[in-house]
């Protein structure tokens, strides 16, 4: 039997206070205005443009519709090609084929597990229009390789950012990079809002397309000129999302340390393959100011046994350890019929999904589970006999 109250699983919910919280919403109940851009909405819009360190920003339901609004802001001819990663959760691609355009697969950077920068130029057909790379895990893309093979191409670049919430490049908020990045505020992630996204750009313009799509296309109470949809963020959400902005040095902190104890545990570990460690120096040149979102391990044949064996081991000891990013997206059922091969198109990428383990991470783990969990990962390799 599941023994729910000692579960350790792969996140949990950072939340204020319920004091804290309730303080925030009381005068909701005053102004009646719970929705459709209220004053919480746009305060925390203001809060979050600062505190990401970007010019313009559009907030959303949720990172999903961040990203499916933004590439339907660019008027891309459909069947035009976006080249992307299968490296990712459903939603990045999801985006691409629900606005009528093809996915192109690029594989992956064997160390970041990000789009390979140096194999995107290979891909690109007179068909192409964009660039999709996705942070994943917190890590970051080649920005200044991307950057330059999409100018040259004249591409827009879009950056799945989900992971990366208040991570700096160079002392740059990464919102800053490409044409646009989206960000996931759901209730799994380093920052939440319960569920919530938002869209950073340097275009105005940009904005003001994503403002119309996520409100209907509505212009004024007797126009509506576009066929939008609803993306709006509600005042609760919003709320949540001040309350936890107050706390996330806080919580990024706590978070860095789980990390670091894991990674004092598990490095040096034979068939144990870590992360980028971005507090030891500059990763592919580029000095990150990371976020401490996952907390990925790959264990190679040297391991003596297999992510599965590692994941059910941990399982029977009530830890939800998740297989992030297993099974590939261009391994889908969904998408069967698009014929994809991932394992001849995307080499790398298989080849870490199938070895790649997320463990869990959140503010309050305890550093003695931290301890717990890599006792029970060593057992079950050549190392724990
Ligand atoms: N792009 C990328 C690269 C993404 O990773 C995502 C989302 C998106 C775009 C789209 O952003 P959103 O539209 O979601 O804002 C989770 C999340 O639902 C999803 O947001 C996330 N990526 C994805 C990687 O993970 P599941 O199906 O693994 O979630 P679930 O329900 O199994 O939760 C995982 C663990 O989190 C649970 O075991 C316990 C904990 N948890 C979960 C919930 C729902 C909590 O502590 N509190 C909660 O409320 O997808």
């Amino acid at each position: 039997m599941i023994d729910n109250k000692n579960r350790i699983l792969v996140t949990r919910s950072s939340m204020p206070s319920l004091d804290e919280y309730i303080e925030e919403i009381r005068e909701l109940w005053d102004s009646h205005w719970l929705t459709n851009m209220g004053k919480k909405h746009n305060q925390l819009a203001d809060e979050l443009k600062k505190y990401l360190g970007v010019t313009g920003l559009e907030l959303l339901v949720n990172g999903h519709a961040a990203l499916e609004f933004t590439i339907q802001s660019f008027d891309f001819a459909p069947g035009s090609e976006v080249i992307t990663t299968p490296f990712t959760f459903a939603s990045t691609v999801h985006s691409i084929v629900r606005n009528n355009l093809t996915p192109v697969f690029c594989d992956i950077d064997p160390d970041t597990y990000c789009l390979n920068a140096d194999q995107v130029e290979a891909l690109i057909t007179d068909k192409t229009v964009a660039i999709l790379p996705v942070h994943v895990y917190g890590h970051v893309c080649e920005v200044y390789k991307l950057k330059e093979v999409a100018d040259r191409h004249g591409l827009k670049l879009i950056y799945d950012a989900a992971h990366t919430f208040g991570e700096k490049v160079d002392g740059k908020g990464i919102g800053n990079f490409g044409d646009a990045s989206i960000f996931s505020f759901h209730a799994t992630k380093v920052y939440n809002t319960i569920e919530g996204g938002c869209v950073c750009f340097s275009d105005e313009e940009l904005g003001k397309k994503v403002y119309f799509l996520k409100d209907f296309g509505i212009v004024d109470e007797e126009n509506i000129t576009g066929v939008g949809a609803n993306g709006k963020m509600n005042e609760f959400a919003a709320a949540m999302g001040l309350c936890n902005l107050r706390h996330l040095k806080e919580e990024i902190d706590k978070r860095r340390e789980v990390i670091r104890r894991y990674r004092k545990n598990l490095s040096g570990v034979r068939g144990i393959k870590l992360s980028p460690d971005y507090e030891s120096g500059k990763v592919k040149g580029m000095e990150v100011e990371f976020n401490y979102a996952y907390f990925p391990v790959v264990f190679t044949d040297e391991f003596g046994a297999g992510r599965d064996q590692v994941f059910a081991k941990l399982a029977e000891n009530n830890i939800g350890a998740r297989k992030y990013f297993y099974p590939l997206i261009n391994e889908l059922k969904c998408y069967e019929d698009m014929g994809w091969s991932a394992k001849e198109q995307t080499p790398v990428a298989y080849d870490i999904s199938m070895r790649v383990l997320t463990l869990p991470l959140f503010a309050d783990l305890a550093l003695d589970d931290v301890d717990r969990i890599c006792e029970i990962i060593l057992s079950a390799g050549n190392s724990g006999g």
